[in-house]
């Protein structure tokens, strides 16, 4: 080191904040917008960044304020600047800073808390019931280890064991636009936290408890998410999307999904597939329509073998837009730009799911796995099982499939 060196660092110190405004700038934006909140696209959203972008502002000035009074303060404070033997003079005991300094931010807090509560109130203050095409409708979502699903209840008042959620899907929550929506939030493992943060605020997904979040999309589009509480090992691929759709497009979405898939027969497309699917994996993996021959669903929902007893439904998977916790993109563009499945990717998955996704792979003796294991599948079961996976979705009576696709993205 040459008696430079420190000269030069402190030269490169006071660069840093040239240096860092235009990097925050660059920063906030690349924020996408489909995951901002700071881009509020639906009600409640708007009513936070009401009450944020104020806050923040003042925060900021605070934070400014106070930093820059330090810097003031050692400067003069310090001997060497004074060049004198003698302490700088002293503060302390100074009535009138004193209570200036203690009032001041009491009163901003209170004014900060004041509008906070009324927004909070305001948030609560939603009618969400479901608009008068939809029935009674309830849509709950459950946290998984790390994905999420969404089971839509059509008869609600029906509380008898056999009246089973009409919908179940994961990743892509669908909901019409520009009605606000109920959502019960619930966790089938470890607490998880549910946030579109252009749609919503967050609300925690707790085992055994439900609670009330109101989201609404203003315009048809789609919304990326992300679960906001640490729930272990891949928290952080654990993402989620609204999908909104018109109002008539979703009740056609909903018909469709109703649907339930054929036992394909031997000579079918996808016939092979089909069977190392029942034999691999319908231990997990519900398909509605799968029967045996007593009619009775080859898997029933809730008898994973996973922690959380569940795994994706995979029903109309073809018409979802993202899998494994909204990872992956389940759609690609071939050369002429027209959406095609991205069999590369489900391939990866299927071959080795922890290879792509982090996931407690090796389970302890007695314990169940967290996530989709490696089901040592051979190339050509992986390909067969596949072309069954691309007839997983409404088979097109009105039209074709509404797709929550990459085709939107
Ligand atoms: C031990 C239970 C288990 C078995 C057996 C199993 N899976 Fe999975 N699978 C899961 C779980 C759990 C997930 C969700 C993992 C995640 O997103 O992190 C999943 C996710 C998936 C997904 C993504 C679905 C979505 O919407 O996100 C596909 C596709 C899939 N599995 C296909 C298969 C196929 C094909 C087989 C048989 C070869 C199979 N799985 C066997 C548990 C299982
Ligand atoms: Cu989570």
């Amino acid at each position: 080191m040459t008696s430079t060196s420190p000269h030069l660092v402190t030269r490169a110190l006071r660069r840093l904040p040239i240096a860092a405004g235009p990097a925050l700038l660059l920063l906030s934006a690349c924020a996408d917008e489909r995951q901002d909140i700071f881009t509020p696209q639906g009600d409640s959203a708007e009513k936070i960044n009401r009450l944020q972008v104020p806050v923040f502002g003042i925060a900021g000035l605070v934070g400014v304020l106070v930093l820059g009074g330090i810097l003031v303060l050692m400067r003069q404070g310090s001997r060497r600047h004074n060049d004198a033997e003698i302490d700088p003079v002293q503060l302390e005991g100074n009535f009138k800073l004193e209570i200036g300094w203690t009032i001041a931010p009491a009163v901003l807090l209170a004014v900060v808390a004041v509008f906070t509560v009324a927004t909070l109130l305001d948030l609560d203050d939603v009618d969400a019931a479901p608009p008068p095409e939809l029935g009674e409708m309830e849509i709950s979502v459950y946290g998984h280890q790390w994905w999420w699903s969404y089971e839509y209840e059509m008869n609600p008042s029906d509380t008898s064991p056999e009246n089973t959620p009409e919908i179940v899907t994961a990743n892509d929550l669908v909901i019409p636009a520009g009605v606000p929506i109920r959502l019960n939030i619930r966790s089938r493992d470890v607490i998880h936290s549910f946030w579109i943060p252009s749609l919503a605020g967050t609300r925690d997904a707790v085992p055994g408890r439900s609670h009330d979040l109101v989201i609404q999309a203003d315009e048809p589009g789609v919304y990326d998410g992300q679960c906001k509480e640490f729930c272990g090992l891949s928290h952080a691929n654990m993402k989620q999307r609204v999908v909104a759709l018109s109002m008539p497009e979703f009740q056609t979405w909903l018909e469709q999904q109703q649907e339930t898939q054929p036992l394909l027969e031997e000579g079918d497309v996808g016939y092979e597939g089909q069977q190392t699917f029942l034999a691999q994996c319908s231990t997990c993996h519900q398909i509605n329509g799968l029967e045996n021959a007593d009619g009775e669903p080859i898997v029933v929902e809730g008898g994973a073998a996973v922690v959380s007893r569940y795994a994706p439904n995979l029903t109309h998977l073809m018409t979802r837009g993202v899998f494994a916790g909204a990872l992956f993109d389940l759609w690609t563009t071939d050369e002429d730009g027209r959406p095609v499945v991205d069999r590369a990717q489900l391939e990866a998955w299927i071959r080795d799911p922890a290879a792509i996704k982090p996931m407690y792979d090796v389970v302890p003796e007695g314990e169940l796995p967290r996530g989709m294991p490696d089901l040592g599948l051979s190339e050509d079961q992986i390909d067969q099982v596949i072309d069954y996976l691309l007839t997983l979705h409404p088979g097109a009576t009105e039209g074709p499939p509404i797709q929550t696709a990459g085709a939107q993205d």
